[in-house]
């Protein structure tokens, strides 16, 4: 369906605000926002999509008016407290329409992480009492327009409804190409990282195409896997996992590769990381501005002082590189430090169209990880 047909059903709704966070499989609607509106009076990227259904409500509160909260099906589980314990008809009574991207339908090849979220996206819909219709590539504008019928008697009646997006099913004649002017790409950034690590460094590596590109780097190096924790899913907890594997592992170092989209998801644990953080921990921040993996959609990191936030947070060494000789440069000073220490990387938006995926299981991944973690140094 073009996303102008779909948008149309959307307006009949009488919405005029949109907030959530980017999906691939919600790329033409996500670029259509941004052509439309950009960011501002009528839509906002939240940091995670618990504060997009918050956002919705506080919208509701303000203007009579719901609002539409968009999503990968991965992000349910951030948004069920709120859709529970704020805007069910039981507590606020809160008309909300979300559109979620359905990753890992199943009958349909995703990756590990999708699958059993994929299996559970209506059970969960249908436990979470949010009625819902499926748009699918062959969904007939006469179809749309009766599930438009039934989204409005919802939403009427205060209740939530949600549109469930299969693969390719919402199209548009253009894709937004975000880009911005930094000379390192996040592929090159890690790749100055990986070759300037040592032989006992451990990485733990967050949810999108940092754990490929960090797959394909290994594997261009024949270094094999087996330091590398790729945190496939639970995108923003990258950071906690290598917190605990750094306090319970003193002897090594331990660096969390993360995304700014991901430390916007779970902001808070820079504090718990500045105030439990072992010495031999390094929290590298490929910052691109964006949601690089999921089309590029901008995030408000470009305005964000990383520095200042970590310094806050407790992190007694923080640094910042914009292009590859500060980042070799940082990496070499950080050696001799007592961390927890912070470094930001300001990357652009480039990434090879030709990337691949992880091609060892995640239990094989698992199981590799945990037996370098017993070896003893
Ligand atoms: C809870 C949750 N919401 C949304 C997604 C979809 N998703 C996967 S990667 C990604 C973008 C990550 O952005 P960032 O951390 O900035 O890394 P980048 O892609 O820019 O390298 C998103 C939104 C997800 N996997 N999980």
């Amino acid at each position: 369906m073009k996303i102008q047909t779909f948008m149309e059903g959307i307006h009949q709704l009488g919405i005029s605000f949109y907030t959530g966070v980017p999906d691939s499989y919600l790329k033409a609607l996500c670029d259509f926002l941004m052509s439309e509106y950009g960011v501002g009076n009528h839509h906002i990227v939240a940091a995670n999509e618990g504060a997009s259904v918050a956002l919705a409500a506080g919208h509701f509160l303000s203007t009579g008016n719901p609002a539409l909260v968009y999503m990968q099906n991965s992000g349910i589980g951030n948004a069920v407290n709120p859709i529970c314990s704020l805007v069910h008809k039981k507590v606020y009574d809160i008309p909300v329409l979300f559109v979620i991207g359905w990753r890992g339908e199943p009958g349909t090849k995703d990756e590990p992480q999708h699958i059993f979220q994929g299996e559970i996206t209506q059970s969960l819909l249908n436990i979470l009492e949010i009625q819902h219709s499926l748009i699918s590539p062959d969904t007939s504008p006469d179809e749309f327009h009766k599930d438009i019928d039934k989204a409005q008697k919802a939403l009427n009646q205060g209740s939530c409804y949600a549109f469930l997006i299969r693969k390719d099913s919402l199209e548009n004649d253009f894709k937004n190409v975000y880009q911005n002017s930094l000379s390192i790409s996040r592929e090159q950034a890690l790749m100055e990282v990986i070759s300037q690590s040592l032989p006992d460094d451990i990485f733990v590596s967050t949810t999108g195409k940092l754990s490929r590109e960090l797959f394909e780097i290994r594997e261009s190096l024949q270094e094999g896997h087996s330091k590398d924790f790729l945190t496939v899913g639970s995108m923003g907890h990258s950071s906690m996992i290598a917190l605990e594997i750094a306090r319970n592992k003193p002897c090594k170092t331990v660096f969390c590769l993360d995304g700014d989209g991901a430390v916007l998801m779970h902001m808070g644990s820079l504090a718990i990381i500045g105030s439990h953080g072992p010495e031999n921990y390094i929290h590298i921040l490929i910052n691109n501005g964006a949601h690089e993996t999921v089309g590029g959609i901008p995030t408000v990191s470009q305005q964000m002082d990383y520095l200042g936030l970590a310094s806050a947070c407790g992190y007694p060494i923080v640094r910042k590189a914009e292009d590859q000789r500060q980042l070799s440069e940082i990496l070499k000073e950080i050696r001799i430090l007592k961390g927890p220490v912070f470094i930001e990387i300001d990357t652009n938006l480039i990434s090879r169209p030709d990337l691949g995926r992880p091609t060892t299981s995640t239990i094989e991944n698992k199981q590799a990880f945990m037996d370098t973690l017993k070896e003893k140094q």
